[in-house]
């Protein structure tokens, strides 16, 4: 029994260094020194990579990243699923522990709408960007939502029928293993005709063969309405066992790197150049205010990545806006203010942050969570076994329940006409919040687990902001979330609160739910109290969008057209989470893939 733990660790940790020191030879790498290509990429992220990967196929793409690879600088913790879900750099308070290896180590100012706190923002600086450290949920956005995004921008390529097979090309979807899963009880609903899998989509989608049983539970009293076809359909309403993005030949993390450079390199030659550990500084502007490549530093040494056809900035939401600006793109007051000349004058730039933000409520229930499966040494080889051994046991899960709705109408009864107007300007099927329900092992012996169930505001109307501090790329941009600056949100929020507590409440759990609300308690009651502990304790969910959004003209605040060209100048594009032109209802890492690959496929067809 000892004898062959020891070979499965040996094994596996023997794979693992084989992989680190692999991983660097396994793509082509940039040297550093001027050098020219026919496009130039501006961060290995999310989006990133999903185009270089696809341009490349026929012409010569540089990718320029500023971290380096998570595999060996995150290690299991970017690799293992569970690890996913609990690893330090998803802190968010003001004191959380740094990972400068893999995290921009961003803080936002004072909000003061929220408490006066300042909130650590993760966001990936590492090849993957933050697909190598999300919490991996996978799903789509609503037809109403993409009828809106068409609408907004002028494009009717963007109603959900006619993205649909840009995420199809994106994802594999797999099935769940029911034969691994642990749990019957944890049936899995989704629609098949979602996916494609003759396309081989690089991104891979799965079911993890572990159910958490807290979670199980906590999914019957946020999931009274089962979505009968999953998330990936155009719908949102009713709970789901979300897919992730896992990879189910060894459940581990599928990452734009994973997928469009380990994948596609075993397919094709045609791979990007990648510059890791590169910065990129600056835009560089060429006559007629044409981009003609970009300006690097990597290890202090700086030079000229020349583009031929064109750049694409895909730094993500809070570092492409800095990046326009730093290159003379933005509201000519803030240019000017810093010394920046002007090359365009977009006030959008920087501007419209949506950010969804969400509170938890926690009390105590009987049944053990994942992480009390894994609480002892005994345990945890146990869980080693299952996982290297079997691609099971509770280091193969990151997934969860997820449910949506808008709130019903006995939670409405306190709202301001303002507020039920602005709320009543969302398409029909876009949810107003998500309720997700984890569980923590809670190390007393009266109850095993602390159970929180958690409310993520959908449909906000604050609008925060990036900006920049200097003209140097060293200062990072000037996080304004602007959290609850609309007053509709803490009304939304409230009412979500006392949902929360009446979800809790139900009787499909009360079976298992043991004593008194936890947190905040039932102390905090009063509407004005409510509202009091949303503003000292609201987290971000990580789905900050649109600083650099899509629209019909500049003087409306749209930076980019539909095709991801930035206005006023030429050659030059934004493609990522920044250009979407609101927060999608729920996660967003699906519809970057998507928009990755549509922009691609017009570049490609020359539009
Ligand atoms: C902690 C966390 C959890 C999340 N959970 C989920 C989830 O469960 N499901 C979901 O759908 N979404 C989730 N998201 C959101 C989703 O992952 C992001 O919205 C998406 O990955 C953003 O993609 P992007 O291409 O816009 O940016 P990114 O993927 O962040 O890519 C930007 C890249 O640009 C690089 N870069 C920036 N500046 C420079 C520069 N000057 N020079 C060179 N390189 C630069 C960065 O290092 C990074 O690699 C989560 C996000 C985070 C951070
Ligand atoms: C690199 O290109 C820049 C800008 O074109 C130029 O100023 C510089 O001299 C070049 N450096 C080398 C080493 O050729
Ligand atoms: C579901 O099944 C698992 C495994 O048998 C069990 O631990 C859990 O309590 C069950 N959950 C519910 C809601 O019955
Ligand atoms: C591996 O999975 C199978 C089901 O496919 C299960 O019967 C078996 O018990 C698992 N083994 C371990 C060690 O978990
Ligand atoms: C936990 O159980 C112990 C022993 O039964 C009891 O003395 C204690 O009050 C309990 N604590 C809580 C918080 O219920
Ligand atoms: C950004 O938002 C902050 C806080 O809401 C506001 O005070 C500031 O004027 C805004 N800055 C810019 C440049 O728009
Ligand atoms: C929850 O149930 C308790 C006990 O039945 C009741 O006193 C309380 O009002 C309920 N709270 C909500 C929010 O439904
Ligand atoms: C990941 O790291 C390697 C090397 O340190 C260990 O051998 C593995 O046991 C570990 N995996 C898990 C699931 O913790």
């Amino acid at each position: 029994m000892k004898l062959s733990l020891a070979r499965v660790i040996g094994t596996a940790l023997y794979a693992f260094i084989n992989i680190a020191s692999a991983q660097e030879a396994r793509f082509r790498q940039g040297v550093p020194g001027n050098a020219s290509y026919d496009y130039v990429v501006i961060g290995g992220g999310t989006a990133g990579l999903a185009i270089a990967a696809r341009l490349s196929v026929s012409a010569s793409v540089a990718v320029v990243e500023a971290g380096g690879l998570y595999e060996q600088d995150n290690g299991n913790q970017s690799i293992v699923p569970w690890f996913g879900l609990i690893m330090p750099v998803l802190a968010t308070t003001e004191d959380y522990p740094p990972q400068p290896l893999v995290d921009w180590d961003l803080v936002s100012a004072p909000i003061p709408s929220a408490g006066g706190r300042r909130v650590h923002y993760a966001q990936g600086k590492t090849l993957g960007g933050s697909s190598a450290i999300n919490t991996m949920a996978y799903h789509r956005g609503t037809v109403g939502a993409h009828q809106r995004w068409a609408d907004l921008v002028g494009d009717s390529s963007y109603v959900f029928e006619k993205v649909l097979p840009y995420f199809k090309k994106s994802a594999t979807l797999t099935p769940p293993n029911l034969a691994k899963r642990n749990a019957p009880n944890a049936t899995v609903r989704y629609d098949p005709s979602a996916f494609d899998n003759s396309l081989r989509g690089p991104v891979q989608v799965s079911w993890a063969n572990w159910v958490d049983p807290a979670q199980s539970w906590l999914a019957r009293a946020i999931g009274q309405i089962p979505s009968a076809e999953g998330f990936s359909s155009g719908t949102l309403n009713g709970g789901a066992w979300v897919p992730t993005t896992i990879d189910p030949k060894d459940a581990t993390r599928s990452t734009s790197k994973s997928g469009y450079v380990d994948r596609l390199r075993e397919k094709s030659k045609a791979t990007p150049v990648i510059y890791l550990r590169s910065q990129a500084s600056k835009v560089l502007f060429g006559k007629d205010k044409v981009a003609t490549g970009v300006a690097v530093t990597t290890e202090g040494q700086t030079y000229v990545l020349t583009a031929k056809k064109e750049v694409i900035l895909s730094a993500g939401v809070f570092h492409s806006p800095q990046l326009l600006m730093l290159s003379g793109i933005g509201p000519a007051s803030t240019l000017s203010a810093n010394a920046i000349p002007v090359v365009a004058n977009l006030p959008g730039v920087g501007q419209n942050l949506w950010d969804q933000i969400f509170f938890n409520v926690l009390r105590r229930i009987t049944v053990p969570s994942t992480g009390a499966y894994l609480s002892t040494p005994a345990q945890q080889n146990v869980a080693l076994q299952q996982y290297y051994g079997n691609v099971s046991g509770p280091y193969s899960s990151a997934g969860g329940y997820l449910s949506f709705e808008k709130l019903p109408a006995s939670f409405r009864k306190g709202f301001s006409p303002r507020t039920a107007k602005a709320l009543s300007e969302f398409p029909a099927d876009w949810p107003e919040i998500e309720y997700i329900a984890p569980g923590f092992p809670s190390g007393s012996p009266n109850f095993s687990t602390i159970g929180s169930v958690s409310a993520t505001l959908l449909a906000p109307l604050s609008r925060g902001n990036v900006t920049i501090s200097s003209a140097s790329i060293l200062d990072p941009p000037v996080i304004n979330l602007g959290w609850l600056t609309d007053p509709a949100d803490g009304e939304v929020l409230v009412a979500a609160f006392k949902r929360v507590r009446e979800l809790w409440n139900s009787s499909a759990i009360a079976g298992v739910v043991a004593g008194p609300e936890i947190v905040p308690g039932a102390a905090v009651n009063t509407d004005a109290d409510i509202l009091n502990f949303i503003k000292q304790s609201a987290q971000p969910i990580w789905h900050a969008s649109s600083t650099c959004a899509m629209g019909k003209s500049p003087e409306k605040g749209a930076v980019v057209d539909s095709k991801g060209s930035v206005f006023g100048v030429k050659r030059l594009r934004v493609v990522d989470n920044s250009v979407i032109p609101f927060s999608l209802p729920g996660h967003p890492q699906a519809s970057v893939y998507m928009l990755a690959e549509k922009i691609a496929d017009a570049i490609l067809k020359g539009r």
